[in-house]
């Protein structure tokens, strides 16, 4: 039988005993405390720094969009163009509903009928200017020539350029953190309303237009860009009777592309199928 002997511990071993088992027992509660508390506030940082929405390559929306929006719309149409009669609440409602709880890969160009509709303008014939990798010189022109028209001349091209916009079809709210980029989908709602705008800008045109295209690179006129993808395929030759071409030349640098260049030719090429005539000069800058 194990030898096991039993002695009568006093009152003090006793006392030092339950003390000592007490202390244990705080010291693994407050251990268990601190972890808990360490645990609660790793979980808070973390989930703070978890991103809300999806990581996508672009830039997230731009800050204050909706504010924004609301103010370019009432400069435009109380200092740039008081003409107009717009509901800039009705505006910006509408920009937002494109996109707002939506997969923001899933854009297609009926979101934005209602924006859109309100946004209908029409620009006198004569007076539209398109533009492809020129873009700063085009405004540039416009600004001197104020009856003329660049997209974003037009109100709601003057309202969304240079910003940046997406959503989230699992949250009501605005993504500022990343937006998809072309490579993440093209059917993103940036990609897909510039498209949308420059498409019915070009299908609104009409008389002479003009394009103000980039001498000092090779492909002045590149078929690829939304000029060559979307609007000169859009232009109603029913309306559009030419289209001025302008190669700008840099001063002091070689001309890399110019009026009788290869890429000038398939523009030409291009408008003479649907019957609308094309000229071109070099400008210098
Ligand atoms: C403006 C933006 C943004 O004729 C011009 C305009 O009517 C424009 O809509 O499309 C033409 C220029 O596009 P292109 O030929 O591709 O030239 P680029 O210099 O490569 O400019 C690309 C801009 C395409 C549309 N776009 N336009 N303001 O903020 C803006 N963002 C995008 N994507």
């Amino acid at each position: 039988m194990a030898s096991h002997r039993f002695r009568v511990v006093s009152g003090s071993e006793n006392e030092a005993f339950c003390s000592k088992r007490a202390k244990i027992c705080l010291g693994v509660f407050l251990g268990l405390l601190v972890l808990v508390a360490v645990a609660v506030v790793l979980g808070i940082l973390l989930g703070r720094r978890s991103p809300k929405h999806q990581q996508w390559d672009g830039k997230g929306s731009t800050a204050n969009f909706r504010e924004i929006v609301l103010g370019r719309c009432y400069t435009y149409t109380q200092l740039v163009h008081p003409e107009l009669s717009t509901d800039c609440r009705k505006i910006e409602k509408a920009f937002i509903n494109a996109f707002i709880s939506k997969d923001p890969c899933s854009a297609t160009e009926e979101d934005y009928v209602p924006l859109l509709k309100l946004g209908d303008q029409t620009v006198p014939c004569d007076k539209t200017v398109f533009w492809s990798k020129t873009k700063e010189l085009a405004h540039q022109y416009t600004w001197v020539q104020r009856e003329m028209f660049t997209l974003e001349n037009t109100l709601l091209g003057y309202i969304a350029d240079d910003l940046s916009w997406c959503g989230d079809a699992d949250s009501s709210e605005i993504n500022h953190e990343s937006c998809p980029s072309r490579r993440n989908c093209s059917s993103n709602f940036v990609s897909v309303f510039w498209n949308l705008l420059s498409k019915r800008f070009a299908e609104n045109a009409c008389g002479m237009v003009q394009v103000l295209l980039n001498g000092s690179i090779s492909n002045a006129f590149d078929k690829n860009s939304t000029f060559g993808r979307v609007e000169v395929h859009s232009l109603q030759p029913t309306k559009v009777h030419t289209l001025q071409a302008w190669v700008v030349q840099d001063i002091g640098k070689t001309p890399r592309d110019t009026c009788s260049g290869s890429s000038l030719n398939d523009l030409k090429l291009i408008l003479s199928r649907r019957n609308i005539k094309f000229t071109c000069q070099e400008n210098y800058r």
